[in-house]
């Protein structure tokens, strides 16, 4: 993979076109390309180089899923603590659907961390083409509770979660738009200032305490959009599980 994309990119830092054929003629490695009688494949096509991506910088409190335009593109490895950043390379196409499940640390019978406690979430995001969380956002709560903050006979209520929420038309004219907090409100971890969040604002839906599990929503246009790279990918990854 990393051979893959060096090539192109370093003929791009020459400011020359990669030769028709240049990666069927390339020595094959475990017989992948060998054989295959592609000679020329790849002529007239442009790739996309790191150059293209832009850099996707998360922090939640404490857990998400994130899609853009219907896949699955990153996943907070650690549930709960300690607090992270989720750094992650993008291809972005434009217009770009946002959706991301945030799930504060809660118990799903009481709503309650640490036995006895309420515990707060907090969302925020910033790609490196100047998209940020914001209140343009859309965030609705599925799950909340201590119901009134009743820490003595706690209660959850939960809706159900549409199965397409993360997808590109899904609609969510509906939703209300993302509550802004402050981030004395939310106190993001040391992590949180090691990455670029300039501009950035901490979302969630009404209650930082009480709603657990939200879904937030956004669209960035970019009208006029056109990719610089014509590859389309062909591979079938519908064997992995949520994409
Ligand atoms: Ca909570
Ligand atoms: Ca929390």
């Amino acid at each position: 993979m990393r051979v893959l994309l060096l090539l192109p990119l370093a003929a791009g830092l020459l400011g020359q076109t990669p030769p028709p054929g240049r990666e069927g003629e390339r020595p094959a490695r475990g017989g992948e390309a060998r054989g295959k009688g592609r000679a020329g494949a790849g002529a007239g096509l442009v790739k996309p180089t790191m150059a293209d991506t832009v850099r996707l910088n998360v922090y939640a409190d404490n857990w998400f899923i994130l899609y853009i335009n219907g896949k699955l593109v990153a996943t907070d490895p650690i549930d709960f603590l300690p607090h992270n950043v989720v750094s992650v390379d993008v291809l972005p196409e434009y217009p770009m659907t946002i959706a991301v499940m945030a799930k504060d640390n809660a118990n799903a019978a009481t709503g309650m961390e640490y036995g006895d406690h309420i515990g707060d979430g907090g969302f925020i995001l910033k790609f490196a083409d100047g998209t940020v969380t914001d209140a343009k956002w859309k965030a609705r709560s599925f799950s909340r509770g201590p119901i009134g903050r009743d820490t003595a006979n706690p209660r959850v209520e939960n809706d159900p979660i549409p199965a397409n929420w993360f997808a590109t038309d899904f609609d969510d004219r509906d939703w209300p738009a993302a509550s802004v907090f402050t981030e004395q409100a939310v106190g993001p971890k040391a992590p949180f200032y090691e990455a670029d969040f300039k501009g950035a604002s901490w979302i969630w839906s009404k209650d930082l305490g009480l709603d657990n599990t939200v879904i937030f929503r956004a669209r960035v246009e970019k009208p006029g959009f056109k990719p610089r790279w014509t590859t389309k990918p062909e591979i079938d990854i519908r064997g992995a599980p949520l994409r």
